[in-house]
């Protein structure tokens, strides 16, 4: 299996009420709660199924984002890296999550410089893509670059899409050759070296899936995606997202994930 495919461990946080006021770019219907809960949950089992070990923390009311667990924070076999949030409502997330990654991993470095989300790093086998956007600037990217140097991480700084929230909402790793990603995204060079397989046009959210172990997580209601990587002979789980999406939110950003020593 692909080395950067492997998970033993995942966080997660369960959905504060607040969570119908999530951010959205677009405008747009509130998700509902009790949607958003059965999506979570769905989630949840299938990480388990998937081979996962999971810690669950509890819901944060304050934060109506805080249920996306991986934008506070960037984790790898050899430790944890606090990031910074760009969106000024989601600042406050990253002390909650210090204390469970402090318990977790021997070293935990923190980002004090610039902003980044992990919605915006792609760890790929051979090095991590950081995406500049709205939420990660240049002096977060290059903050994080030398932080990951300490744990022998390199990291190449991309582009994300005009007006895309973040990197990987566009695109999503399959194993350590194959991207899933937007034509918007993969009309730049940015997956040289990579075989990529395009997100269905009127698909381009499919792109947010996630691969764990020997399966991959994608939304229920891209079935022109879903068929597209079932050919290219993956193993797809496809999980309900419809409540989630209202909030700009995919397949990763609602955990945490790494290979345990
Ligand atoms: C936000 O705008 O921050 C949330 N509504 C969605 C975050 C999605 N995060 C992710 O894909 N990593």
């Amino acid at each position: 299996m692909s080395s950067s495919s492997i998970f033993t461990n995942a966080i997660v946080r369960r959905p504060a009420r607040s969570v119908v006021n999530g951010l959205r770019a677009g405008g747009g219907d509130d998700p509902s709660h009790d949607g958003v809960v059965d999506e979570h949950a769905a989630y949840c089992a299938a990480l388990v199924s998937a081979g996962l070990a999971l810690t669950i923390l509890p819901a944060l009311e304050a934060f109506p984002d805080s249920v996306f667990v991986e934008d506070p924070a960037l984790v790898f076999t050899q430790g944890a890296i606090l990031l910074r949030p760009g969106a000024p409502s989601r600042a406050g997330e990253v002390a909650h999550i210090a204390p469970t990654l402090k318990e977790k991993f021997e070293t935990v470095l923190s980002l004090d410089e610039g902003a980044a989300d992990g919605g915006d790093i792609l760890t790929t086998a051979g090095k991590i893509m950081v995406g500049l956007s709205a939420r990660t600037d240049r002096k977060g990217a290059e903050t994080l670059l030398r932080l990951a140097a300490r744990f022998g991480r390199e990291v190449q700084l991309v582009e994300t899409p005009k007006d895309v929230l973040h990197f990987k909402t566009d695109c999503s790793l399959l194993d350590d050759e194959t991207v899933l990603a937007t034509r918007r995204l993969c009309t730049s060079s940015v997956f040289d070296g990579f075989r990529v397989l395009t997100a269905p046009d009127g698909e381009e959210a499919a792109a947010n899936a996630l691969r764990v172990n020997d399966v991959v997580l994608v939304g229920a209601h891209f079935v022109k995606t879903i068929e597209m990587l079932d050919n290219a002979g993956y193993r797809v789980v496809p999980l309900p997202v419809r409540e989630i999406g209202r909030i700009d939110a995919g397949l990763s950003c609602m955990s945490l994930r790494w290979r345990a020593a």
